[in-house]
């Protein structure tokens, strides 16, 4: 097998794992090691949050939702947090040019089969009533409560201020 087809045939996921294991060495940005759970037949890839400058009292939370079960769930909430007074689900749009955000209150749809990706610019979890600015390098648990799979505890990665995402994510090409 030449080199090529070799590096053709490796997945994503273990390009991500090369790409977390050697970020310092491919990457100028700040490398950050993807972090995963499985709750059921839901994978939750890489919570992260951004962190906030001084007196910020909001911040958004982001993680990638697959859903591998025949059924589908729902993000219902998220809570828990020791960050945040309140925490509630959101979805960014562009109405008329204006950035408009708006809670969901019926939480976030995730259709068997499929991945959902909360992100900036879109879908995203709302830390609202923050405790303390959020410092990069740092974490912040909450739990993530689904209609069907239940409940589960995770971390999301505070990542520099005004970052786009994990290494996941460029290597994922968005
Ligand atoms: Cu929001």
């Amino acid at each position: 097998m030449s080199l090529s087809k070799f590096a053709h045939a490796l997945s994503m996921p273990c390009l991500a794992f090369l790409a977390a294991l050697f970020g310092p060495l491919v990457t100028i940005s700040t490398p950050t090691l993807a972090h995963e759970y499985k709750l059921g037949t839901l994978e939750i890839m890489h919570p992260w949050t951004r962190a906030t400058p001084k007196g910020a009292k909001v911040a958004g939370g982001y993680l990638t939702l697959t859903n591998r079960g025949a059924a589908a769930d729902r993000l219902v909430a998220v809570e828990a947090s020791a960050a945040a007074g309140k925490i509630e689900l959101h979805e960014m749009t562009v109405d008329h040019g204006v950035m408009k955000m708006r809670q969901l209150a019926h939480g976030i749809g995730l259709p068997a089969g499929q991945t959902v990706t909360l992100e900036p610019g879109g879908l995203h979890v709302m830390f609202l009533d923050l405790k303390a600015p959020l410092k990069e390098g740092e974490s912040v648990s909450a739990r993530l409560i689904f209609e069907k799979a239940g409940s589960i505890d995770v971390t999301f990665k505070v990542e520099a201020m005004g970052a786009r995402g994990g290494d996941m994510h460029k290597h994922k090409g968005h």
